[in-house]
């Protein structure tokens, strides 16, 4: 009811409006420009063949260019890829990457979308655009057997950042194989500049072995329907965007992220550590929220995230649903370079001992030196290991010393602790930072020092050089107070 009223009095405004022009010939010609047009009825000019990207980059802006007949040309591909170290999949992709080809249009183009079907694939495929108009978004139309080309139509009508996706039986399946990707269709005269875009997507997946079992792996299905994705990615991989992968900037600079999920189930908390979201178009669309820590992406939904890179440093990008984070994957990375602005940030300032109340209580209650805590030979020293273990170094190191792909080396196996004994007391008591390579993989992050006693640190490294495949050595506390000067 408010609608029809509200569209009637439009449309008599717009009579009185040229009635007033018509009768009062002082109109100016740029007041009949007000109204924007119609994309339904805009004309497009010339043609071209739409530029496509993989992830994590995006096509040219397409500034101020008119509308256009644009060609997409995107080719289904099924071929195994790297999940994780050691971990393979056999991904169903939209131009060979997962999440598919970036496809940039601006409002009014009229898009010639041609959808061929290696013949090397298994499967018949199809895409739903969610920035088409017409049923399905597409997915009637495109519908296409391995070997085969189908081309269809649409005038995109409706700016915003949209997802694609397949639309073949099973859907979920289709989605939870990496058949996902972002379209975005500009306003006319272009987004506003700024100085980096990314293209960036989450993803679920469903493994039939644990996360991290090695070998090629299967897709589960019981576990896709009870929502229990083994792995939770940026951009199809553990990793994809972590060390010499990771997204840049330099300081000064304006980013702006197309975030897209492609699920199939789980919603994002999409979040930057160290970063403010200066704005988001929210849900991809035209609803702008400013100063913004964590913004929701929907299963088959997007945002668009800007911001400004006031100081360098490694800005991790995380689901903020934070265990999808450290132990199924979704970590990427964001490398400022520059010079460092200490109003802003300064870094650690200072650090001193701290003595509660005083500085009389210089021992907890129950703490590794009160005597009854005191290991009388290796087997107890392992064991008030174990607890110290799982307190303090189980948050980065994991469970069963596995640790975390590019971000936290493993102390299982580790060739790096074999021989180095004092090396890993070093780490413990002074923190440690700079290029490691542990069992052939490099990392590059940083270990702070932890606050224990000489004891607890024999013990818990007593605990980790015996157990998950170390070799078994003792660390005494003499060994540690050697090392501390
Ligand atoms: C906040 C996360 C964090 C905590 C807590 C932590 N570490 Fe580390 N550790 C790291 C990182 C990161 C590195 C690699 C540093 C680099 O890249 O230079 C590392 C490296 C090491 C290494 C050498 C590399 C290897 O894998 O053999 C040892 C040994 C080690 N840590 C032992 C421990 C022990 C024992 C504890 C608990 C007392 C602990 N760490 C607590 C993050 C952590
Ligand atoms: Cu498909």
């Amino acid at each position: 009811m408010k609608k029809t009223i509200s569209r009637i009095s439009g449309v008599l405004a717009s009579f009185a409006f040229v009635f007033t022009c018509n009768v009062f010939t002082s109109c100016a010609p740029e007041q009949k420009k007000v109204t924007p047009a119609d994309p339904t009825k805009m004309e497009v000019t010339g043609e071209s063949d739409a530029e496509l990207t993989a992830p994590p980059f995006v096509p040219k802006p397409v500034g101020n260019r008119s509308a256009t007949k644009l060609k997409v040309k995107m080719e289904i591909i099924e071929k195994v890829g790297k999940m994780a170290d050691g971990v393979e999949y056999v991904y169903w992709t939209f131009g060979g990457s997962v999440p598919g080809s970036f496809i940039r249009t601006r409002v009014g183009d009229e898009v010639e979308f041609h959808l061929k079907n290696h013949p090397d694939n298994k499967l018949p495929h199809n895409i739903d655009l969610h920035a088409v108009t017409g049923p399905g978004g597409g997915a009637k139309s495109s519908f296409v057997a391995p070997g085969h080309e189908v081309v269809f139509s649409f005038k995109v009508i409706n700016q915003g950042l949209y997802v694609y996706h397949c639309a073949t039986a099973p859907v979920g399946m289709h989605i939870a194989n990496g058949m996902y990707g972002l379209i975005l269709v500009e306003p006319e005269g272009g987004l506003p500049k700024v100085d980096k875009e990314y293209y960036v997507m989450q993803g679920d997946f469903y493994t039939k072995g644990k996360n991290g079992e090695q070998g090629l792996q299967a897709f589960d299905m019981q576990k896709a329907v009870d929502e229990k994705p083994e792995y939770v990615v940026f951009n199809g991989s553990v990793g994809a965007m972590t060390g010499d992968k990771a997204i840049t900037a330099k300081v000064g600079e304006t980013v702006r992220l197309f975030v897209g999920n492609g699920g199939p189930n789980l919603v994002s908390s999409f979040h930057v550590i160290g970063e403010i979201f200066d704005q988001v178009n929210i849900e991809g669309g035209d609803l702008i929220n400013k100063n913004v820590q964590t913004t929701l992406v929907p299963a088959g939904g997007s945002a668009i995230v800007e911001f400004k890179c006031e100081v360098p440093g490694t800005f991790i990008i995380v689901d903020h649903s934070i265990f999808r984070t450290f132990n199924k994957g979704s970590l990427g990375m964001l490398t400022v370079t520059g010079d460092e602005n200490k109003k802003i940030y300064s870094g650690k300032q200072q650090e001193g001992i701290y003595h509660p109340e005083g500085g009389t209580i210089h021992t907890m209650p129950g703490g590794a030196d009160i005597p009854a805590m005191k290991a009388a030979n290796l087997a107890e020293r392992i064991k008030f290991g174990e607890n110290i273990y799982s307190r303090t170094c189980f948050a980065c190191h994991q469970a069963n010393g596995e640790g975390v792909p590019n971000a936290f080396p493993p102390l299982a196996a580790s060739d790096w602790m074999k021989n180095n004994v004092d090396g890993a007391i070093d780490n413990i008591l002074y923190g440690k930072t700079g290029e490691i390579t542990v069992n052939g993989k490099k990392y590059n992050s940083a270990m702070p020092a932890q606050t224990l006693t000489d004891e607890e640190i024999a013990n818990v490294l007593s605990y980790v050089y015996n157990s998950w495949g170390n070799k078994g050595k003792e660390v005494t506390p003499a060994m540690v107070a050697k090392r501390r000067k």
